[in-house]
């Protein structure tokens, strides 16, 4: 068997178990409920029809949820407990923590799960360029020379030293940043002087990623401080550590790496599997292994070989940030977002899903014994049992690559055609816009971006970022925020599963630009451009900050005072928590579209949603509606561009 010793293979089952309340009968009904997107709902009818469970049932299983969970009132956090709070007489747990404590305590240990979980990618993509500079990792290369030199000048290093001794000290730099002892981070000073003024006054500027996750852990611990505001306003230091620090290390050494995205055009939805070729899937965040298995399906001999078992070809497809990260800088097709992965193996046309880490579901191997897809996890932090191990460092991973390229030619045969189901009509999205794209386009500057906002032609501009999250109906919110937002003239950009899901509603064609408003159609027409752009992977909100923080540097202003805003309508994991708290540290408000575990606390809700204006500029709101949500945002917009009597 092609698996690696260190991990023997073990049989998972397949699970055929819909919840008994979806009957053939009810099928449409369900599908509809569950999702926008009509490749999606083509192939979730399929699995509802061959009886595949998907995270659609498990969550209609867990219903009603824990009450005291739901609210953040319950924790597990020591063996005095587990405690929840339930009233009366019951008002703190043993410890003696109250709801405010408890809550707060829950919600930092959330964002120091993001923010490590962000920051961990960016530590490999970091080791992976200081490898290659040692010469140890052959198969990567340095493929944007001038970012190499640009971040080796804003990291005080000498330029003029041979190119790898550069990366070298740079990748070291960078490493340092993650338990710095010279005290903030180095990329936090790229946002304006008004704002790094405001986070040192407020003890917000991070320290070193690392310290800041590392003490959000001390802080959580029980008996570690009982003042809520504290937890808080240290969620914020944290996350702001992996907006600025990992995230921002993760994007632009990917960049130096694998070169930064510029404009191009490829497709998206489930269609862009195909039903002739050999179908490889790759899912989850970190380019480094994708970018290998890209380089080991161009090759001559693998073509060859896919012929002679009766495929046409070898056809890469993205999933999730991966897809995302590959869809940018390749073009390489996206198959959709986080709801739709177990959706490409059940097309029944997939022979191979292979995962790096996050957002994927640990029963994907389950799903894939329910057709013949091998799922090859390769991270030493995210094997699954019942897949197959390809472990990938930067010395091997195109070694590697090649061998999980021919798993999925041997893997061709065993397809079953009579099961296979692609929907048709893949939708075209332009995508690529990165800042420095951004800025091409524009002419070098974002001085033209900055004089339509001031002249109003473009009111602002609206981050739509985060996941989706079987409590919102798959895309529709983002879906339905971002075309209220263009209506207003309020200029759209996205990363992550937002933008997947925009991608697949057609409105990253130049064409889009027919429901925006009359100021906004005008100026991205002229440029030939959607009105919703592509910036990225999760990571990659790193380049909204940027954007915003070269914008407010054009208009001299701090990022709060941009007429800017965020949103996360779908959003379920930690990381986007983290993301939201990042943007609204550095004074961009956010409107979530799912309410955080935390109304179990008023006190914490109020702060979270009233208070932080007076500590950062800028707050959370919580609006489901995506319509209400986009009202929220345009007021918001509006009362910005009169505080700057624009
Ligand atoms: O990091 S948007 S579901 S895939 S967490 Fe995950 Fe959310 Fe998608 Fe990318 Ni981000």
């Amino acid at each position: 068997m092609a698996n690696d010793d260190k991990m023997e293979i073990i049989a998972v089952e397949c699970i055929r178990r819909p919840p008994k309340e979806i009957t053939p009968e009810n099928v449409e009904k369900k599908v509809e409920e569950r999702t926008t997107d009509e490749s999606s709902k083509a192939v979730l009818r399929k699995t509802m029809l061959e009886g595949t469970e998907t995270v659609w049932d498990r969550f209609e299983k867990q219903q009603p949820p824990c009450k005291f969970c739901s609210t953040g009132v319950s924790c597990q956090r020591c063996s005095m407990g587990p405690c929840r709070l339930m009233g009366g007489d019951r008002t703190r747990g043993v410890c003696g923590a109250d709801a405010d404590l408890m809550v707060a305590r829950n919600l930092l240990e959330h964002l120091a799960t993001g923010a490590a979980a962000h920051s961990d990618h960016g530590r490999d993509v970091v080791e992976t360029l200081l490898k290659t500079a040692r010469g140890e990792a052959s198969n990567y290369s340095i493929t944007d020379k001038a970012k190499l030199m640009v971040l080796a000048k804003e990291y005080g290093i000498d330029t003029t030293l041979p190119e790898m001794k550069v990366a070298e000290k740079l990748s070291l730099a960078m490493l340092d940043e993650f338990g710095t002892l010279k005290g903030s981070l180095q990329m936090a000073k790229r946002a304006p002087k008004g704002t790094v003024d405001l986070w040192i006054e407020k003890g917000l500027l991070p320290r070193g990623i690392d310290r800041e996750i590392v003490e959000a852990m001390h802080r959580v611990h029980m008996g570690v401080g009982a003042y809520y505001p504290d937890f808080l306003t240290h969620g914020i230091r944290a996350s702001l550590g992996d907006g600025w620090g990992g995230s921002m290390m993760a994007t632009e050494i990917s960049d130096v790496l694998f070169g930064a995205p510029e404009i191009k055009t490829s497709k998206v939805n489930l269609g862009v599997l195909k039903a002739d070729q050999i179908n490889i899937s790759l899912h989850g965040h970190n380019p480094i292994l994708s970018e290998m298995v890209v380089k080991a399906a161009a090759l001559p001999d693998m073509l060859a070989k896919a012929k002679a078992v009766g495929a046409k070809g070898i056809n890469l497809v993205g999933l999730c940030c991966t897809g995302n990260e590959l869809l940018m800088r390749k073009g390489i097709p996206q198959a959709g977002n986080h709801l739709d992965q177990e959706l490409v193996i059940a097309t029944g046309a997939t022979e191979v899903m292979v995962v790096d880490y996050q957002c994927i579901f640990p029963s994907l191997t389950n799903t894939s014994a329910c057709y013949h897809t091998k799922v090859v996890t390769t991270s030493p932090k995210a094997r699954i049992q019942g897949g197959y191990y390809y472990e990938i460092t930067p010395e091997n991973s195109f070694e590697q690559a090649k061998r999980i390229v021919q798993l999925a030619i041997d893997n061709y045969p065993n397809r079953d055609q009579k099961r296979v189901f692609i929907p048709d009509q893949p939708v075209e999205a332009m995508v690529g816009f990165s800042v420095e794209a951004i800025k091409k386009a524009l002419g070098g500057s974002l001085k033209p971006l900055l004089d339509a906002i001031l002249a109003g032609k473009i009111r602002g501009c609206a981050g739509i970022v985060g996941c989706n999250n079987p409590k919102v109906k798959h895309d529709s919110a983002h879906v339905s925020l971002a075309k209220e937002l263009i209506k207003r003239d309020v200029l759209v950009v996205e990363t992550g599963c937002a933008s997947i899901a925009c991608a697949k509603a057609g409105l990253m064609q130049p064409k889009a630009i027919e429901g925006a408003g009359k100021g906004l159609r005008e100026v991205c027409g002229s440029l030939g451009i959607p009105p919703v752009l592509h910036m990225g992977s999760c990571v990659d909100n790193s380049r909204i900050l940027n954007l915003a923080a070269d914008l407010a540097k054009e208009a001299g202003v701090r990022m709060d005072q941009l007429p800017v805003a965020g949103a996360a309508p779908e959003w379920y994991s930690s990381k986007a928590e983290t993301i939201a708290t990042y943007l609204v540290g550095s004074g961009l408000s956010v409107v979530l579209g799912v309410m955080p575990r935390i109304e179990g606390s008023p006190n914490v809700v109020k702060l979270l949603t009233r208070d932080l204006e007076n500590v950062v500029n800028a707050r959370f709101w919580v609006e489901p509606d995506p319509r209400k949500a986009a009202a929220i945002m345009w007021d918001h917009i509006e009362s910005k561009r009169r505080d700057l009597n624009i």
